[in-house]
């Protein structure tokens, strides 16, 4: 039966806010930190049933906001993959956050348990971390009251980053089998991916220094780390360390600021030097941009979309020039949001999916593929090779020295990209690897397609809630007659493209919009987001202008 008293006892510890509403979205449950306390107690609880239900296999939990704003904070589930929770329970952890007395969350758990039959005498097991956050330290207390109430085993992994949990748990629930991920420790990931990035450019020259922009978060003392990994093989000058100033984190500087505004950050301006690499992090380290300053100091960013075009080609390439192409067939997954250029450029290539927004639908889409590629225009990642191309890799006899050198770099590649999920430093290595192999610049790397001229844009509206979409969220099915206005409008920009969804991390709605030319994408972003205004506006004081 459930520890009823033990769960009644500590969840009175941890009440429910009454005027709030919670949601599992599409990183989890996310909102301003100081509501979150009750979430992470029952997500404590969640996560020790998620384990029982799975036989004892350790479920990881990141508590983290990720590219929102320092005052927010969040909590996400990952299964014993290390891939995130499955989505028939988000609706649960919706239902269980929101019950609003210890009594009727008891109850919701009690039904819970018996709908989906779970053994509540298995163990349990659960891995968790947090990110740099202010507010992170109280919560994890709170997630680990939930833990202990339903008498589930806790391992604290610290404060790293969400890509670094993610292969905790892969590298625990491995541990000892055939498909063994690495050493279930920092450490372990640091040589993981450190020993495949010096194999894979062993007969290519130093490049110059890389600079990455932490965002004032949990990937600079990662990246610290890392760069002693590394060694000399790749110089490293971090920037944005500033991991104890109060406001700093993703203000002004990361992966989220370089991707909407189209900027460098304010704090880079005369660090980076003409020609040098930059690249900015977000504050969990999933999600990378990279960018460059031309010798005229313009600035050039390369989004997760170029990344996908520099990563496709080059693995294309490689499993061609290894001779596994009749049996190793690729794709590229992308959501609404990858620039018209890229789509056009990669489906040249390789065949090329859209899907919602979220890594878990990257991810699982990704899945179908022998090299699945799959990356958010925002820079979130990875490439995920299957059990049966893993075992091609392993078995494959090479009948050239060509051949053989290009199966050895694949055999690499698949140590140093994550598995699990988007990784911000991994994908860093990974570009730095086909940098260093096509002897690329930025400007070589950014030349390999145009950009469409975009431009995202938020608004705020009284209720997000009321806008659906359908089509991998290219249309819009309500609020009704809102679509029919939007496609009227782009008609009259050439090459024009928009589209409206809600988020799933942040109280608004998003609008993005490209066209051929870079006034009419400003245009037509702002004219969309002022049809959306006029049909649910929100707060007069932040209508787009
Ligand atoms: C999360 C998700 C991403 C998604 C992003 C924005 O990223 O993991 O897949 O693209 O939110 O989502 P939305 O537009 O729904 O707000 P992160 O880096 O914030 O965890």
């Amino acid at each position: 039966a459930l520890p009823v008293d033990s769960i009644k006892a500590l969840s009175d510890l941890h009440p429910k806010p009454s005027n709030v509403r919670f949601q599992y979205g599409t990183a989890g449950f996310r909102t301003v930190a100081n509501v979150l306390d009750s979430v992470l107690f029952r997500v404590g609880v969640l996560a020790g049933l998620r384990s029982k239900k799975l036989d004892g296999k350790t479920i990881g939990v990141m508590v983290t906001a990720s590219h929102n704003p320092e005052q927010d904070n969040g909590v996400k589930l990952v299964d014993p993959r290390g891939e995130m929770l499955d989505t028939s329970w988000e609706i649960h952890a919706t239902a269980l956050s929101n019950a609003q007395t210890t009594d009727e969350f008891i109850s919701e758990l009690e039904k819970f348990v018996q709908s989906f039959k779970i053994d509540l005498s298995k163990p349990a097991r659960v891995v968790y971390a947090r990110d740099t956050r202010p507010s992170g330290e109280a919560l994890v207390a709170s997630l680990e009251d939930g833990i202990k109430a339903i008498g589930a085993e806790g391992r604290n992994a610290g404060v790293t980053t969400t890509p670094v949990l993610h292969y905790l748990v892969r590298a625990i629930n491995t541990k000892g089998t055939k498909e063994s991920y690495g050493e279930d420790s920092e450490e372990g990931y640091f040589l993981k991916l450190a020993n495949a990035f010096k194999k894979l450019v062993s007969t290519r020259e130093t490049p110059s220094p890389l600079l990455i922009d932490c965002a004032n978060g949990v990937g600079a003392p990662i990246a610290a780390r890392l760069a002693e990994y590394l060694g000399g093989s790749l110089p490293l000058v971090l920037e944005n360390a500033s991991i104890t100033t109060p406001g700093a984190l993703n203000n002004s500087c990361g992966a989220d600021y370089v991707k909407t505004s189209q900027k460098l950050p304010p704090s880079l301006a005369g660090r980076l030097q003409p020609g040098q690499r930059g690249c900015s992090l977000d504050g969990d380290a999933d999600r990378l941009m990279y960018f460059y300053l031309d010798e005229r100091g313009q600035f050039h960013m390369l989004d997760g979309d170029k990344i996908a075009a520099l990563v496709a080609a080059f693995i294309v390439e490689l499993v061609k020039t290894s001779g596994l192409d009749n049996q190793i067939k690729l794709g590229v997954v992308q959501t609404a949001y990858a620039n018209g250029g890229s789509t056009k450029y990669l489906s040249e290539r390789l065949p090329v999916k859209c899907v919602s927004t979220g890594v878990k639908h990257l991810h699982h889409a990704a899945e179908h593929y022998n090299i699945g590629i799959y990356f958010e225009a925002n820079g979130h990642g990875t490439v995920l090779f299957s059990q049966a191309t893993q075992d091609i890799l392993q078995s494959y006899e090479p009948s050239t020295p060509a051949q053989s050198t290009a199966l050895e770099h694949l055999r690499n590649l698949n140590q140093l990209i994550n598995q699990t999920v988007g990784d911000a430093l991994s994908d860093m290595l990974l570009v730095e690897v086909v940098l260093a192999h096509k002897a690329y610049s930025g400007t070589e790397w950014d030349s390999l397609y145009v950009d469409l001229p975009n431009r995202l844009v938020k608004v705020v509206v009284a209720d997000r809630n009321q806008f659906k979409t359908e089509d991998a969220e290219r249309r819009l099915v309500s609020p009704a007659g809102l679509q029919d206005k939007i496609t009227e409008l782009v008609r009259r920009y050439e090459g024009g493209r928009s589209f409206v969804r809600p988020s799933g991390t942040e109280d608004v709605v998003r609008v993005y919009a490209e066209a051929s030319i870079r006034a009419q994408a400003d245009e037509l972003a702002f004219r969309v987001a002022g049809l959306v205004y006029d049909e649910c506006g929100g707060n007069p004081a932040t209508r787009p202008k």
